[in-house]
C-alpha cells in the first residue's frame, strides 16, 4: 500500500535584472507552456503551481545601477527584494512538505532559492552550469549578479554589507558545480583557494558525467541534510538549448543531461531545484523550456519503464 507521493511546488520567478539580454523573465511562462505541469506528473509526483511573484519591470525602475559599497551590481536593490520574498516561499514550501520548484529567472534568483532552502537545514548544492557564477560586486567585468549567485550564497567577503551575505547558505566543501566551460580570472583565483569542488567539461570528456555526478552527489550529501539543484540551462550545448541568455559551446548533450537528472532522482537527496536562464525570446519553437521540463520530470523520478 502506497508509498507516499512527492509533492512539489512551482513558484515563479520572472526576473531580468541580473543580466543584459531581456526576455529571461518570461522563462515561467515558457516552462509552464512547454508542459510542466504533464512532465511532472508522469514523473509520478503531485504539483502545486504558487504562480509566480510579483516582479516589478525593469523599465519601471531607476535605470542607474544600485550599487553595494564597493564595485557594481546591477538592479541589487530590486534582486534582494526578490531574493528575500522567494526565500520566504521556498522555506515555507518546504516546512509544508512540499519540494520547491522555482522557475526562473535569470540565475540571480538562486540566491532567493538557495537561502530559503539552506534557512532551516545545512544543505548542500549542485550546480549544474557552464559558468561558475563566483564573481562578487568587485570581481565582476559585467556588473550583472547572474554571474555573482554562488559567491554570495557563500558569503565571500566582497558581499560584505548585502543583507543576503551575512549568513552564508552554503559550505564550499558541500559545493560542486559541474560542467564548468566559461571562467573569469577572479573566478578562477577564488576556485583555486576554496573548498568548492568544481567539474569541467573536460574532465567530464575524461571520466564520464556519470562517474562525475556520482562525485557531486557526494559531495552535496556528505554530512547535510540534502542538497539544492541549480540547473542553468546554458550547462547543456547551445545546438540542444539555443534560448538562453550566454551560450557556451561545449556543453553538456541531450542523454547526458538526461542521466545526469535520473541519477539525481535515484539519489533521493535533493530538497530544492531551480531552472533558470530560460530565455525565450532567443529560443527556437520554446525547445529550451521544453527540454528544462524534461530534465526537470527525469530530475523528479520519469522513467521509460
Ligand atoms: N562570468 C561572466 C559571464 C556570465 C556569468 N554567468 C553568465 N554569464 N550566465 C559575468 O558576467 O560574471
Ligand atoms: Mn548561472
Ligand atoms: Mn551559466
Amino acid at each position: 500500500v502506497g508509498e507516499r507521493r512527492q509533492s512539489v511546488r512551482i513558484i515563479g520567478a520572472p526576473t531580468d535584472y541580473g543580466q543584459d539580454r531581456r526576455g529571461v523573465d518570461m522563462g515561467p511562462s515558457a516552462i509552464r507552456y512547454g508542459g510542466l505541469s504533464e512532465g511532472l506528473s508522469e514523473a509520478g509526483v503531485d504539483d502545486e503551481d504558487a504562480g509566480d511573484l510579483l516582479v516589478p519591470r525593469a523599465e519601471e525602475r531607476d535605470a542607474q545601477y544600485r550599487t553595494p559599497s564597493k564595485g557594481k551590481a546591477k538592479f541589487l536593490r530590486e534582486t534582494e527584494d526578490v531574493c528575500s520574498r522567494l526565500a520566504t516561499e521556498v522555506r515555507e514550501s518546504i516546512a509544508d512538505g512540499y519540494t520547491p520548484l522555482v522557475l526562473g529567472g535569470d540565475h540571480s534568483v538562486a540566491i532567493g532559492t538557495v537561502s530559503g532552502s539552506a534557512a532551516d537545514a545545512e544543505i548542500g548544492a549542485i550546480w549544474f552550469d557552464a559558468h561558475g557564477d563566483l564573481n562578487t560586486p568587485t570581481t565582476t567585468p559585467s556588473g550583472n549578479v547572474h554571474g555573482m549567485p554562488l559567491a554570495a550564497l557563500l558569503g565571500v567577503k566582497e558581499w560584505d554589507g548585502v543583507d543576503w551575505a551575512n549568513a552564508p547558505s552554503l559550505s564550499p566543501e558541500n559545493v560542486a558545480i559541474v560542467g564548468l566551460r566559461s571562467v573569469d580570472d577572479a573566478e578562477r583565483e577564488l576556485l583555486r583557494d576554496s573548498e568548492i569542488t568544481a567539474f569541467t567539461m573536460s574532465e567530464i570528456d575524461d571520466r564520464g558525467l556519470d562517474e562525475v555526478v556520482d562525485d557531486a552527489l557526494a559531495i552535496a550529501n556528505n554530512g547535510t541534510e540534502g542538497y539544492h539543484v541549480s540547473l542553468d540551462l546554458d550547462w547543456l550545448d547551445p545546438t540542444i538549448a539555443p534560448g538562453v541568455g550566454t551560450p557556451v559551446r561545449g556543453g553538456v548533450d541531450y542523454r547526458e543531461a538526461h542521466h545526469a537528472m535520473e541519477q539525481v532522482a535515484v539519489d533521493g537527496g535533493m530538497r530544492s531545484m531551480e531552472l533558470v536562464e530560460v530565455n525565450p525570446t532567443l529560443d527556437q519553437h520554446n525547445e529550451t523550456a521544453e527540454l528544462a521540463v524534461e530534465l526537470a520530470a527525469s530530475a523528479f523520478g520519469k522513467r521509460i519503464l
